[in-house]
């Protein structure tokens, strides 16, 4: 029996799921308790699971469907390529053309001169390729000492060994070791949760100053790179005050250290521009991408990489590639997805309409009393959850708690939008059209409904 068009009712599957499927970022027991939410099919912006009901889906999965779900001519582009060549590698002086195809594509769309790329099947491996790629790039330099890269806490890189380690989420370097050698981290340029008294742009200009401190104390000549998201993503839609990057610029640029935006969530499309660096006035030496460049139908990502550097590596054997490096039918994909986000004018959409008709209507869920504040930046939203918006105050109980009852009340009303601590983030399909931005918000606001009447029955609405 083919289990996946035929499949059991949603109880079995859930048995066999808690039975033989390790979860990521999941304690599995607990998830056993619970039973698995299993998604079925998908089209548009709207999910639905086994059991018929429908989501919509504000996270655009995990961050990644930019031209929503149910796309034909991508699944027409996937068995194209499969049929002509399914596999072939990228390595003993061999290449295909959705290999060709995509990068010049890439080079194409990408700022400046960052004409080069090198693939990977995931946003994780590309940003371990960067670790490796400015290392070497600084040996073949002859300063083999520069290696060490400046992260953030709270940054979002990827959760392999050297991915996780740039990546600044304390609780996962608490497992396997981590971070690896010559990583160090900064403060973010989180004001709402961390600025104080300080204005918006002085914190930004202070937080952006510990990257020069931190140089200074390391000494340029052990610093081989600074790594950032342009907006973070993961660590809760954190949108950094206007000082901060003109100042990371400008320190990137009077010491001689390599700048690595980390794209995966700000790219193609997201922020209104092609890339988060477009929006932020950011010059970097290397972006790593993925998600949205395939709009998530297939794994890929990559280092699109500046001709300096390029040249650089390209001058030895970079001793460096994953077999699925440029792998065809991803590439394929991907280079459909950019055909779509491009005829379909889907970025200049988000610019000319969408980002302001998002900012408008999420804008006013600052007037819900369980919120602090409500910011989107292009198609990507955050609100915070407080017990007093004035005080920019945390609950007194467990961090998180009220995110977790919020979220739930949005699946069980027929929306997905996710929790970071205590604050509540967006990041639907670039293609969500207006009314279904009109039923997003009007579910949030139904949730938030729903979650502040539950914390103030059990007691939560208090500050710490
Ligand atoms: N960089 C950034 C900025 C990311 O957001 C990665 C790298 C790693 O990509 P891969 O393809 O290896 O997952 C990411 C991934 C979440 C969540 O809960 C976010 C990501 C992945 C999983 C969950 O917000 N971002």
């Amino acid at each position: 029996m083919n289990m996946i068009a035929n499949h059991p009712p949603t109880s079995e599957l859930q048995a066999l799921d808690a039975a033989h499927h390790m979860h990521p970022f999941t304690h599995n027991n607990e998830l056993e308790q619970k039973g698995a939410r299993i998604i079925t099919r998908a089209k548009g912006v709207t999910l639905t699971d086994s059991d018929g009901n429908d989501y919509l889906d504000a996270m655009a999965g995990l961050w990644c469907v930019n031209v929503g779900y149910g796309r034909e001519e991508m699944a027409e582009a996937a068995a194209r390529q499969m049929r002509e060549l399914p596999y072939y590698n990228t390595f003993f002086q061999t290449t295909h053309v959705p290999a060709i195809a995509l990068s010049a594509k890439l080079a194409e769309l990408a700022p400046g001169d960052l004409n080069h790329v090198f693939f990977a099947g995931s946003g994780s491996e590309a940003n371990d390729t960067n670790i490796r790629m400015v290392r070497t790039y600084w040996a073949q330099k002859g300063k083999p000492e520069k290696t060490v890269i400046i992260s953030r806490k709270n940054a979002y890189h990827g959760s392999s060994m050297g991915s996780g380690s740039l990546g600044g989420m304390s609780y996962m370097h608490e497992q396997g070791g981590l971070p690896i050698a010559d990583i160090c981290h900064i403060d973010q340029p989180h004001w709402w949760a961390e600025g104080g008294d300080m204005s918006p742009e002085e914190f930004g200009l202070e937080r952006a100053r510990q990257l020069e401190k931190k140089i200074e104390e390391l000494g340029e000549h052990r610093v081989a790179a600074f790594i950032a998201e342009p907006i973070q993503g993961a660590g809760g839609v954190v949108i950094p005050p206007s000082t901060y990057w003109p100042e990371i610029q400008r320190i990137c640029d009077a010491h001689d250290i390599l700048l690595i935006a980390d794209e995966v969530i700000c790219g193609f499309g997201r922020t209104g521009t092609w890339f988060g660096c477009n929006r932020m006035g950011i010059r970097p030496h290397i972006m790593t991408v993925a998600k949205g460049l395939s709009s998530g139908y297939a794994p890929i990502g990559g280092s699109i990489v500046c001709d300096e550097v390029a040249n650089v590596i390209n001058n030895c054997e970079f001793a460096h590639g994953y077999t699925y490096s440029g792998h065809p039918m991803t590439c394929a994909v991907a280079l459909e997805n950019l055909r779509i986000l491009e005829e379909e004018g889907i970025v200049d959409r988000v610019a000319d309409h969408s980002a302001a008709y998002l900012a408008e209507k999420w804008g006013g869920l600052a007037d819900h009393p369980l919120v602090g504040e409500a910011t989107t930046i292009g198609m990507m939203g955050s609100i915070v959850l407080t017990p007093d918006a004035s005080s920019r105050a945390v609950f007194a109980g467990t961090e998180g708690d009220a995110g977790l009852i919020t979220r739930e009340h949005c699946f069980r009303n027929g929306l997905v939008m996710r929790h970071v601590g205590d604050r509540m983030i967006i990041s639907p399909p670039l293609v969500i059209t207006d009314s279904e931005m009109d039923t997003l918000v009007e579910r949030a606001w139904k949730a938030l409904d729903l979650a502040h009447r539950q914390l103030e029955d059990e007691g939560k609405m208090k500050a710490a």
